[in-house]
């Protein structure tokens, strides 16, 4: 029967709603695959973390996403900063940081503090990547930035083209270091460097997880740090360098400007006021330092040994208590390296009793001293630290006297020896240093007698006779100075040259991108 047509409201039928619903679902899933760009990169790491392992999935990093910090935490807003403003760099984004008291939703970084046991030390950290989050967490937040650095390298700066978002395998980092000092020393008194150079250095040394940077701040070329008692140091024993150039020095406000800098990078400044030997342009800037009474000529080659203060003045000790004073005051950090090395004309017994007369002074004031392996002749307070670099029999004469050592070892770790014959800066007194020497190397196995225990970390010295500039700077320290971040952060167990070249040279695009001329080592397989 034919039922006459009325104008009533089409019933909606369960098919017609499951079929809208169906289609809804199908859409959201192909949108939401579709965000995972196929091009999930591989990871890739210096210094190589302790586990790495990655699992299904991925976490996708889109222009929306932002870096959540856990909120009340003192100090982890400017570390999401931190972080946001270098992944910006990377990716073209404009990632944001906010304070959060719960878990972020899917899509975005997550940086939170807890006591998690599987967390080891102030600078262990972990990172979680899944489908929905990438969350940091650490016991510190030190350790925090240790891991933003790794979070860094997952999304590196390579200068390619941008993408709209960024993809990387599903997996979870534990991370901490081998040891607990790790650093670089850059002589600013041979040739001085600027205020914003040390600050790119500063840079370079947080990314790949250092957090000491020791200055030479005096040697014969040079006072580059102003001691307000004593102003003629810098006024006049800063006023040259190595080859006869203007020189410079710190003013105190500026040495404090580095400090705070380096600080925020969760990076210890190690000042060291170089004595009794190098000593020249203190003693050219008062002659009532000098045995004689009078005042050397300013000195501007590259000889050493020949200086030494005047161990039989009373006013040797003055001066070296006025500037340890003003030093201390304006250093925050634990350590004052005294120097000590290459004390050729100080008599051994007077090398021994300034020594021991200065390391009171250091230890009187609150601080550590630290001093070349020569200081092992005098008697060591027992938290002394000898820098070994030549000796090793030093190293072992301070270690029997219950210091630790930072281990520097000329042969190895000298950013200042040549890669090989043709390179044409730095020295080669020590030997050549190519890449895989300079790795190929553990602070552990260098001699019987120096075992772990015994070594507060590692320290990678610039030494500045030949090099005059950043660009200078970064040829000798890159790419080399990447193994040292790894020999300090990685256990030996893990390291090994064939596996570490493959990843150096995948930094490739990144170090070219970051504007670094670095030696291209013939032995890396250098990715274009
Ligand atoms: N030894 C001197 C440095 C510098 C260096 C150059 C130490 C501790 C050679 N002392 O290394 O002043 O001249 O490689």
């Amino acid at each position: 029967m034919y039922r006459a047509m009325k104008k009533t409201k089409p019933k909606r039928r369960p098919t017609a709603i499951l079929f809208l619903f169906t289609l809804f679902f199908v859409v959201m899933q192909i949108s939401c695959t579709q965000q995972i760009p196929t091009n999930v990169q591989d990871m890739n790491f210096i210094p190589q973390p302790v586990s790495v392992d990655t699992t299904e999935g991925a976490f996708v990093l889109g222009g929306k996403a932002m870096v959540f910090v856990q909120e009340g935490q003192e100090g982890l807003v400017k570390i999401g900063q931190f972080l946001a403003t270098k992944l910006n760099k990377s990716t073209g984004f404009q990632i944001e940081v906010k304070e959060t008291s719960k878990v972020p939703r899917k899509g975005n970084i997550y940086l939170t503090l807890g006591n998690d046991p599987a967390i080891v030390g102030d600078e262990g950290y972990q990172i979680d990547v899944t489908n929905k989050l990438l969350t940091l967490k650490a016991t510190k937040p030190e350790g925090l930035f240790r891991g933003v650095q790794t979070i860094r390298q997952l999304f590196p700066d390579n200068g390619n083209t941008r993408q709209e978002a960024y993809a990387i395998k599903a997996a979870t980092i534990n991370d901490a270091p081998s040891y607990t000092y790790r650093g670089m020393m850059l002589d600013v008194s041979r040739h001085f460097f600027g205020v914003e150079d040390v600050k790119k250095v500063i840079d370079h040394l947080a990314y790949y997880k250092f957090n000491h940077l020791h200055l030479h701040l005096s040697d014969d070329q040079g006072w580059r740090i102003e001691i307000k008692s004593w102003p003629n140091l810098t006024a006049h024993g800063g006023s040259t360098q190595v080859g006869g150039g203007e020189g410079g020095y710190y003013t105190q406000e500026q040495y404090k400007e580095l400090v705070a800098y380096a600080a925020s990078r969760f990076i210890t400044i190690v000042p060291e006021i170089d004595m009794p030997g190098h000593t020249n342009a203190a003693l050219a800037s008062y002659p009532e330092l000098n045995c004689d009474g009078k005042a050397p000529e300013l000195y501007t080659g590259t000889e050493v040994g020949f200086s030494s203060l005047c161990i039989d003045k009373e006013i040797t000790y003055e001066f070296v208590d006025d500037v340890l004073t003003e030093l201390v005051e304006i250093t925050p950090g634990p350590y004052i390296h005294i120097g000590g090395d290459e004390s050729h004309s100080t008599k051994k017994e007077d090398f021994i009793y300034f020594i021991e007369k200065v390391q009171d002074m250091v230890f009187s004031k609150g601080k550590t001293m630290i001093g070349w392996d020569e200081v092992a002749h005098a008697e060591l307070h027992p938290k002394s630290i000898a820098q070994y670099w030549s000796k090793d029999e030093n190293a072992k004469l301070a270690i029997k006297k219950g210091a630790k050592v930072i281990v520097s070892p000329g042969k190895y770790a000298y950013l200042d020896m040549k890669y090989d014959s043709t390179t044409v800066l730095g020295l080669n007194w020590a030997g050549y240093i190519e890449v895989d020497h300079g790795y190929s190397w553990s602070p552990d196995q260098l001699t019987e007698g120096i075992a772990k225990e015994n070594i507060l970390g590692i320290e990678a010295p610039l030494w500045s006779e030949t090099v005059t500039n950043m660009d200078e700077i970064e040829y000798l320290v890159f790419p080399r100075l990447l193994g040292y971040a790894e020999i300090g952060w990685t256990p030996a167990p893990q390291r090994n040259w064939e596996d570490y070249k493959v990843r150096l040279g995948k930094f490739a695009p990144q170090l070219k991108a970051a504007g670094i001329d670095y030696y291209p080592s013939a032995l890396v397989p250098w990715v274009e």
